[in-house]
């Protein structure tokens, strides 16, 4: 991913007029997933780290290690970090970049679902249960069966049915899994065994979880988002088209499928009838933010809507050390969602 130019960015300027603040500043972290688990907000994010790995297109310097559980007994609240809740060096399939995690709850046990590479250098997601919704969490020996590439959200529907929507193009490999296999191709550049820009964009997949959560009860899916009249997004619509991030949330009914559009740096949304799709474009929901990754998930608590999100405002814009933060976020009469502006305006990104 290449590093954003930030030299023309006033950083004092920008904080002032930021919407939120970070909400934790004694580690970085990035990606939160939040729920709420027994009336608290419970984040599972990425926890970024400068290990020296250099940068690269593919994302090689995002090299995180480990987890830690975020809580707030409300959006207002001080975050309280949980500490170490698992490790790299106690999943034995993983090697090396626990990306962007989530978290699920069934019957009283909490279930952490973790990208990381595989020996082999592939992207695989994994499942590591706990009795408490902080951790520590105890992982599997093996990776999801057909699971690949990055960013798993796990959605838990109202008729006690679990989805796992995951995927992410570039550093994520979804790209190099397109006839059903990883491509084992040397990788030229980032965008080597992407589609056409005229042809259909990749999608995000999904995938109903077994009764247990440890395993898909069905091969994944496309998540397909569709246009106002009716045509798939093209893959070179990049300021629409799926990058990574995916996350699920459901509001009167219907289901919102949000997500980051990578390069163009918007998080935005599409809407459907049921969680497999096909889903109608709906807008944007954050403009860029500073750091060149964008990626959110949105909770209702009390009420009220919130999006999590995360910057690279703390460390003044460096790509891999972000920081999580949180906004209200609003649904219109219409079920559109109000764009959010992260500094009331100020643009992030030239
Ligand atoms: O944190 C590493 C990667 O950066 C995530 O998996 C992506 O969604 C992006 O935020």
């Amino acid at each position: 991913m290449p590093e954003e130019s930030i030299e023309h960015i006033d950083f004092d300027e920008l904080n002032k007029k930021a919407i939120s603040k970070p909400l934790v500043e004694h580690i970085y972290t990035a990606d939160p997933s939040a729920h709420v688990f027994n009336g608290k907000i419970y984040i599972y994010p990425s926890h970024d780290v400068d290990a020296g790995e250099a940068f690269d297109d593919l994302g090689s310097h995002f090299a995180m290690e480990d987890y830690h559980v975020i809580s707030m007994t409300d959006p207002d609240a001080e975050a309280k970090d949980h500490g170490v809740a698992l490790h790299v060096k106690d999943v034995s399939w993983a090697e090396k970049q626990m990306w962007a995690p989530d978290a699920a709850e069934k019957n009283g046990k909490y279930y952490l679902f973790f990208p990381a590479k595989d020996h082999n250098g592939i992207f695989k997601i994994g499942v590591a249960l706990s009795d408490s919704p902080t951790g520590p969490f105890i992982a599997e020996a093996h990776p999801i069966k057909e699971s690949f590439s990055i960013d798993p959200a796990v959605f838990k529907d109202d008729d006690d049915y679990y989805y796992m929507y995951f995927g992410g193009i570039w550093g994520g490999q979804l790209q190099r899994w397109r006839t059903g296999k990883f491509n084992n191709k040397e990788e030229e550049s980032p965008t080597a065994h992407l589609p056409p820009d005229n042809e259909p964009a990749l999608c995000a997949k999904v995938a109903k979880l077994r009764d247990d959560l440890l395993e898909f009860a069905e091969a994944p899916k496309d998540v397909v988002i569709i246009d106002e009249n009716g045509n798939r997004l093209l893959q070179g619509d990049t300021q629409r088209r799926f990058f990574e991030a995916s996350w699920l949330h459901k509001y009167k009914g219907k289901y919102y499928f949000s997500y980051s559009t990578g390069d163009t740096h918007f998080i935005c949304y599409a809407i459907a009838d049921n969680p497999y799709g096909p889903f109608k474009y709906g807008g944007r929901i954050l403009n860029p933010v500073v750091g060149w990754t964008s990626h959110h998930s949105i909770v209702e608590f009390k009420g009220n809507w919130y999006l999590f999100y995360h910057d690279s405002s703390l460390s003044k814009g460096v790509t891999h050390l972000r920081n999580i933060k949180v906004t209200q976020l609003l649904h219109d009469e219409n079920g559109y969602i109000r764009t959010i502006e992260p500094y009331g305006g100020i643009k992030a990104q030239s």
